[in-house]
């Protein structure tokens, strides 16, 4: 545990606890602001009693599940680094009356950069291609082989139509491709044609982009009967969440061709990436890499320091997830 150079009995009143790694950014700025404090990991055996009464935010870019949350009796905010926040146990956090803050919209624009990006390279194989020059290739063997997938033609289905989901469907229409997409709610002001489930947006398109939360209600929700449905033409796109796709499916799908390609940001268990995925020369793999830039990141930093210090000054945090919108600190 570090106080900086202090013992826990000579910190403040608003001390908020960073356990394991955050953007160094957002690091510099808290310790501008607050009382801080840092563990290795959220593990509430690293803190002891006296601390954790004085704990009344954490700035978090790790799993924070209800004992954690229970470890901090005067905890009232967990700012946490990312749109997603799947890691974080948002509805324990709303019965105890914390507000759990993400950093949508500051991402959103790089996301769907991204996803183009890997969408391309999936279809048009650059990475290869770039491979293939380097090791004298094109001198050795001639022109790169032409690529048997293109975009030209493709039908996209969006799976997540949110704020990344909408600036990809923007960029993909500009691309001059139909686009379609399945929520759980139809979204009223956009043109795209909606599809109630997503076996039936996979079976309308050749091209299905996840950008959907992870959580138990996506939990493998692109599955063996999504991928049939999409079918032998078809690629996956994943930038949401690895645990909304069953991998050793996707896996299997790829290997016997029912599928074309796959191009994936995510992984269910992050950083390890299946074997069976590694192995297949149809599956374009990125290191969760969709918002990482020291741009946007910085801006992501900014924005969860900036909860905190709304929260702690003017009562309200800006970016509340929606289980715990209605929460205010007069209202706790
Ligand atoms: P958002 O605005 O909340 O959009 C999420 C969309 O998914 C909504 O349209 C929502 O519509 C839909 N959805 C949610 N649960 C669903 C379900 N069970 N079935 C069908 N549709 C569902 O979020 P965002 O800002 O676009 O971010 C989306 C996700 O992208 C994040 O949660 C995160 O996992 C991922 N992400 C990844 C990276 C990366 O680096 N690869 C970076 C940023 C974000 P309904 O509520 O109507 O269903
Ligand atoms: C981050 C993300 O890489 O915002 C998200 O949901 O997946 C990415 O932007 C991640 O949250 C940081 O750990």
């Amino acid at each position: 545990m570090s106080a900086g150079d202090r013992s826990v009995g000579e910190l403040g009143s608003n001390v908020v606890l960073v356990p394991g790694k955050l953007h160094p950014h957002a690091v510099t700025r808290l310790k501008g602001e607050f009382d801080l404090v840092t563990i290795d990991r959220s593990d509430s055996s690293l803190v002891d009693a006296v601390l954790a009464a004085k704990v009344r935010g954490l700035a978090v870019s790790t799993r924070i599940d209800a004992a954690f949350i229970d470890a901090f009796p005067a905890l009232e905010i967990i700012a946490s680094f990312g749109v997603g926040y799947d890691a974080v146990d948002a509805g324990h956090a709303a019965k105890r009356g914390v507000v759990v803050t993400n950093t949508p919209d500051v991402l959103t624009e790089e996301v769907a950069d991204t996803t183009i990006g890997l969408l391309l390279n999936t279809v048009r194989e650059f990475a290869k291609a770039e491979n293939y020059l380097r090791a004298g290739r094109w001198v050795k063997d001639g022109n790169y082989p032409l690529t048997e997938m293109t975009l030209r033609g493709r039908t996209v289905g969006i799976f997540g139509l949110g704020r990344i989901g909408r600036a990809i469907a923007r960029r993909i229409e500009a691309f001059g491709l139909p686009v379609s997409y399945h929520n759980r709610n139809r979204v009223d002001d956009v043109p795209y044609a909606y599809h109630p489930s997503l076996v039936e947006l996979a079976a309308a398109v050749d091209t299905l982009i996840c950008v959907a939360p992870g959580g138990a209600a996506t939990e493998k929700a692109v599955n063996a009967q999504v991928l049939e449905a999409l079918g032998p033409d078809g690629v996956l796109i994943n930038v949401g969440r690895g645990t909304t796709v069953d991998e050793p499916a996707l896996a299997k799908a790829l290997k016997d061709r029912t599928i074309r390609a796959a191009g994936l940001d995510v992984f269910a268990d992050e950083p390890n990436v299946p074997e069976d995925l590694l192995e297949l020369d149809n599956a374009t793999l990125l290191p969760h890499v969709g918002s990482a830039s020291i741009h946007t990141r910085e801006a992501m930093a900014d924005l969860v320091v900036d909860n905190l210090i709304s929260w702690f000054s003017n009562d309200k945090a800006l970016t509340p997830v929606p289980e715990t919108a209605g929460i205010t600190r007069a209202r706790r």
